[in-house]
């Protein structure tokens, strides 16, 4: 039995660094100041981010690992062994690899933007589980993306943890899920995690921690854009801003400006006038049976799901 580590670095399929700064650009001079949250995963946020999942505030990632513990035989049994597991924003490979013993997949296929960090992580996990064969992918799967032959087409679980499709608008989180379920066979699936609507309170928590990471998390993003842009941002004259959206059932994270102020990059420079916001990020927050109407509008059939006691949180499963 093969192990196969190809980091499959398309060119289509990351950002040039010519797109990144039309991007930052556009967003940046727009009237309402936009910044996209990818810009939050370099590698000081990426651990930030990984911070935040310990948080008491962040309930998403432990009521999905408990409902994981509590639920893996019957949502193994449900999927059935075997076939493809094509991890969505991969990172360290820890929630897939859980599944392993009981999924027993023939091969993986972790996909993530950041290739180094997911190279590292696959080196370790073939030494694990050396009889599944492992193609990690390099790619910004948000984007238009095909996978390459290497990926058995047969069989094809879509595992996509975290809520991480709450980081789409509905619109652009459907256009995805038709992709996905265009790329199932009919033996094919998806396996995901959905963050459910529940009380301001807890979700306003969730996303402005006492600690300030989520905080440190939001400006890091301007570090970031500094680097990629050679802007001049000074993150001490910006705060972190989020709030639960109840008419549009999403989170808003939005960085403010404490004074007026001034941004310089290349040929451009912006004002902002104290209290202007740059929007980067929302995070939707679905009912159960509003996503389970997405599933199906996107071409799944058959639904399964399993929640926490106070209803916060659902894994589904779809078959294709
Ligand atoms: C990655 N994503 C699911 C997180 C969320 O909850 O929307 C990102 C995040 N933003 C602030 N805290 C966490």
């Amino acid at each position: 039995t093969s192990v196969n580590v190809a980091i499959a670095d398309r060119d289509h399929a990351l950002d040039t660094k010519e797109f990144t700064i039309q991007e930052l650009t556009t967003g940046l001079l727009s009237d309402h100041a936009t910044i996209s949250p990818k810009y939050f995963y370099d590698t000081v946020g990426s651990v930030l981010f990984e911070t935040i999942c310990v948080l008491p505030e962040y309930y998403p990632t432990r009521t999905e690992a408990g409902i994981f513990t509590r639920h893996l035989t019957d949502i193994s049994q449900t999927i059935g062994p075997g076939g493809t597991l094509i991890d969505l924003g991969a990172g360290n490979c820890a929630k897939a690899a859980r599944l392993f013993p009981f999924l027993h997949p023939d091969q993986y296929v972790p996909i993530d933007i950041s290739v180094n960090h997911l190279t590292d992580s696959v080196r370790h996990l073939r030494q694990r589980f050396p009889h599944i064969e492992m193609t990690a992918l390099g790619m910004d799967f948000s984007k238009n993306w095909t996978l390459p032959d290497e990926v058995r087409s047969d069989q094809r679980l879509f595992f996509y943890p975290g809520s991480s499709i709450g980081n789409f608008h509905p619109d652009i989180a459907l256009t995805f899920l038709k992709k996905i379920r265009a790329a199932c066979d009919a033996d094919g699936g998806i396996l995901i995690g959905i963050d459910l609507i529940k009380d301001s309170a807890t979700l306003n928590a969730a996303y402005d921690d006492d600690l300030g990471v989520t905080a440190a998390f939001n400006l890091n993003a301007l570090r970031h854009v500094n680097q990629l842009l050679g802007s001049d941002f000074d993150i001490r004259q910006w705060q972190h801003y989020a709030f639960f959206n109840a008419q549009q059932s999403r989170i808003e994270m939005h960085l403010e400006a404490r004074m007026n102020l001034q941004v310089k990059w290349g040929n451009n420079h912006r004002h902002f006038i104290r209290g202007e916001r740059i929007h980067t990020e929302n995070s939707y927050k679905y009912s159960l049976p509003l996503f389970l109407e997405l599933l199906s509008a996107a071409g799944f059939g058959k639904a399964r799901h399993w929640s926490d006691d106070a209803n916060w949180y659902a894994v589904i499963y779809a078959k294709a």
